[in-house]
């Protein structure tokens, strides 16, 4: 496992526990709020949150039918409502960029579920799903594609090709090159 993504996933069992006692505490305080940045932390939350909307059959492990169509549905999502939505200590929009069509044409869809599907083999290593971590990890991996100066912090351009990837601009997440 890459080191940056271990720490990582260290720290946000931690997170995810204060935000949950946060939450026990009453904070009804979570509203959305438009970012203007995506700090790690939060994208880290995010990933473990959301696990269990992930794994629709409740079985603990999110196989590649569920990761495929989550793909699909948040790129959907996040063209259509011209944002994604970060469910970390708080929850935060973040704006996509302006130049993303606003429908996910067929051939793209296609595209984007041929390499979902790909890369759920790479990642499960023949299993038949990943755990909670190899998630958060599959989550991860794009944040830290867009971090390009390495500090922790997805800003302008960064933020730009993170929120292309995940409304499934296959260009944004896979360089040609
Ligand atoms: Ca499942
Ligand atoms: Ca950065």
């Amino acid at each position: 496992m890459n080191k940056r993504i271990k720490i990582a996933l260290s720290a946000v069992t931690a997170l995810a526990l204060a935000g949950a006692s946060q939450a026990l505490a009453g904070d009804h305080d979570k509203a959305d709020a438009f970012a203007a940045d995506l700090p790690m932390t939060e994208a880290m939350i995010d990933a473990a949150r959301s696990f269990a909307k992930v794994d629709m059959n409740r079985d603990g492990k999110i196989d590649a039918e569920e990761y495929t169509s989550r793909r699909v549905v948040v790129a959907q999502l996040a063209r259509f409502s011209r944002s994604v939505a970060i469910d970390g200590q708080e929850m935060v929009t973040l704006v996509l960029p302006d130049d993303v069509p606003v429908k996910l044409g067929q051939s793209e869809r296609a595209a984007l579920e041929a390499i979902a599907r790909r890369d759920f083999q790479v990642r499960a290593f023949g299993a038949d799903g990943l755990n909670a971590s190899q998630w958060q990890e599959s989550r991860l991996e794009a944040f830290f594609n867009a971090d390009r100066d390495g500090d922790g912090v997805l800003r302008d351009g960064e933020l730009a090709s993170y929120l292309k990837a995940v409304a499934g601009e296959l260009s944004a997440s896979f360089p040609s090159t």
